[in-house]
């Protein structure tokens, strides 16, 4: 439950944080490089591997099931390397990008 409160109060900072932006264009809320259009989308949707207990509070992709979306997760894939260093490049071809990619 705490868990999930911190992600609420997260959620809520960002979305403060984010509402003063002008730029609506091309946010990126976590600022890891990676886009909130590119980490709000599910990956291919034929892996399954993402988000398939659909719980996350906002409905977006939680590659890690931390209870913080991807777009909010400086490391989606809890892999200890963060998505900027990562970035949304596919480099074994899986079809899941380097930020969920936790292999
Ligand atoms: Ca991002
Ligand atoms: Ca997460
Ligand atoms: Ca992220
Ligand atoms: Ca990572």
């Amino acid at each position: 439950m705490k868990k999930l409160l911190l992600s609420i109060a997260t959620v809520m900072l960002f979305t403060t944080l984010t509402a003063c932006s002008s730029d609506n264009q091309e946010r990126d809320t976590d600022r890891d490089g990676i886009p909130d259009r590119v980490e709000q989308q599910h990956s291919n949707a034929s892996t399954g591997k993402h988000d398939s207990s659909n719980d996350t509070i906002t409905g977006y992709p939680d590659t890690d099931q931390d209870g913080i979306p991807d777009y909010l997760d400086r490391d989606s894939d809890n892999d200890g390397i963060s998505d900027r260093d990562e970035t949304a490049a596919d480099d074994n071809n899986n079809g899941i990008p380097n930020y969920r990619d936790p292999n």
